[in-house]
């Protein structure tokens, strides 16, 4: 059995969360709870020294790294598949999802806004960073695909890029920012209607906070 280490509310375990459903394979939640620190507790953190969500347990192992842990989905569970067949069109889905991943996520996450409180800045000035940095990598991200047509960020099917995109969506919501995106409005309903990314979502979990 699959466990994952995740948190309702965290957009790299989302990611995870999709890649498992698209796969429609069977996993086990250990949750942990951001908003009380429990990814520093030492029983999870001798599980990630990193101290973050998610982590996958399997076959004995411990998986880090939301994309590290997709690929490895992916090569062990082929279909359905998370990356186009050409080099080349597998390299531009890679490079949307590092400029997602690496480029926009970790600036705006949990640990750097607290450093950003602890340097002195108000809220109001940290959520203004969270929102310029996600603002500026979302008009990237849709320049990066603006050669390619839907439903999908590249194309008919699935991708990691889409994986990767609809929590990063969901993260500019919550810190206000502005998404006039069209594109990226149309691939998030198109991918959200699909039941893997429906059951992915964060109010789907069970550790979520009642409604
Ligand atoms: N690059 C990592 C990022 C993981 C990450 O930042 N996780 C966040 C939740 S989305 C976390 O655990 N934050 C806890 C913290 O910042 O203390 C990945 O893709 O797995």
């Amino acid at each position: 059995m699959l466990v994952l280490h995740t948190y309702w509310r965290s957009s790299a375990a989302w990611r995870v969360r999709t890649v498992l459903a698209l796969k429609g394979l069977a996993w086990m939640p250990a949750a942990h709870d951001l908003r009380t620190d429990a990814q520093k507790a030492a029983d999870y953190t001798a599980i990630n020294p990193q101290a973050l969500v998610p982590a996958l347990e399997v076959d004995g192992t411990v998986l880090t790294q939301s994309l590290a842990i997709c690929e490895y989905l992916d090569e062990r569970w082929p279909e359905p598949p998370l990356f186009p067949a050409d080099p080349l069109e597998r390299a531009r889905v890679r490079a949307f999802a590092l400029a997602v991943a690496c480029d926009i996520h970790p600036v705006q996450n949990l640990r750097v806004l607290r450093m950003l409180r602890g340097h002195g800045l108000d809220q109001s000035a940290v959520d203004g960073w969270a929102r310029e940095v996600i603002e500026s990598g979302l008009e990237a991200c849709a320049r990066l695909i603006a050669d390619r047509s839907g439903p999908f960020c590249f194309g008919q099917t699935v991708t990691l890029a889409d994986v990767v995109l609809i929590p990063q969506l969901a993260n500019a919501r919550r810190f206000g920012a502005r998404i006039d995106y069209p594109r990226l409005e149309a691939i998030e309903a198109a991918a959200l209607a699909l039941p893997a990314f429906a059951a992915a979502r964060p109010e789907m979990q069970a550790d979520a906070d009642p409604v």
